[in-house]
């Protein structure tokens, strides 16, 4: 089931679900060589999702800012390559939302554990708004808030379960989005967390 979110703003429902076994153990491989960490945010705030990431480039924070880099901060090594099936994936995900061509080069790694949020944001590190972004999610439901344009524009509430992949881009790839403070059951494979990934064309 393939539901719209905005012209160009889908949630492909379930369409992880066949994929959840290989995904999980190439996350565990990026995970053995990029531990997940708290960030900080350039005035000094501790993000409450921890981060990994993996592929060519990687989304790092600091009191320079926000930016991608090919080399992880903690390790001062390249990130992780993007295992094979994180990139068939986002590039079935992408062309099955009608985004054609996507080759993402970093995957961001968002692990939430209960009371975990994202505040309101854009995701405009990347170099060129042209490409889509690709989202799954895993374990843990999550309520996701889907703005507008300006900050105060008024969200959707959507909810995104295990397994469900997001796609935007276009007119929607500047949206305001965030998480609400993860709650609820325990997932049965993943226990106590959810873990999202998101694809992007960085460079
Ligand atoms: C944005 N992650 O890493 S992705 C991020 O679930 C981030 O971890 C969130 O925002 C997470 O930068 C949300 C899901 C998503 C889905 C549809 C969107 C983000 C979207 C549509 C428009 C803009
Ligand atoms: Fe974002």
């Amino acid at each position: 089931r393939r539901t719209h979110l905005g012209p160009e703003a889908w949630v492909l429902r379930g369409f992880a679900l066949p994929h959840v076994e290989t995904l999980l153990a190439a996350l565990a491989a990026v995970e053995a060589a990029a531990p997940f960490r708290h960030m900080r945010t350039p005035g000094g705030l501790t993000m409450s999702a921890a981060l990994s990431g993996c592929g060519a480039l990687g989304w790092t924070s600091g009191p320079g800012g926000y930016r991608y880099s090919p080399i992880d901060p903690e390790s001062g090594r390249a990130w992780p390559p993007m295992p094979e099936a994180f990139d068939r994936l986002a590039r079935e995900a992408a062309s099955a939302a009608g985004f054609s061509g996507f080759a993402p080069d970093a995957c961001l790694i968002n692990r939430y554990l209960p009371g975990s949020r994202m505040s309101l944001h854009q995701d405009r590190n990347e170099r060129d708004f042209g490409a889509p972004i690709v989202s799954v999610s895993l374990g843990m439901s999550a309520v996701f808030l889907f703005g507008g344009h300006a900050r105060s524009d008024r969200a959707a509430r959507v909810p995104l379960h295990h397994g469900d992949v997001a796609v935007w881009g276009g007119a929607d790839r500047l949206r305001y989005h965030g998480i609400l403070p993860l709650s609820g059951p325990p997932h049965p494979l993943l226990g106590g967390r959810r873990i999202n990934l998101t694809f992007r064309k960085a460079g």
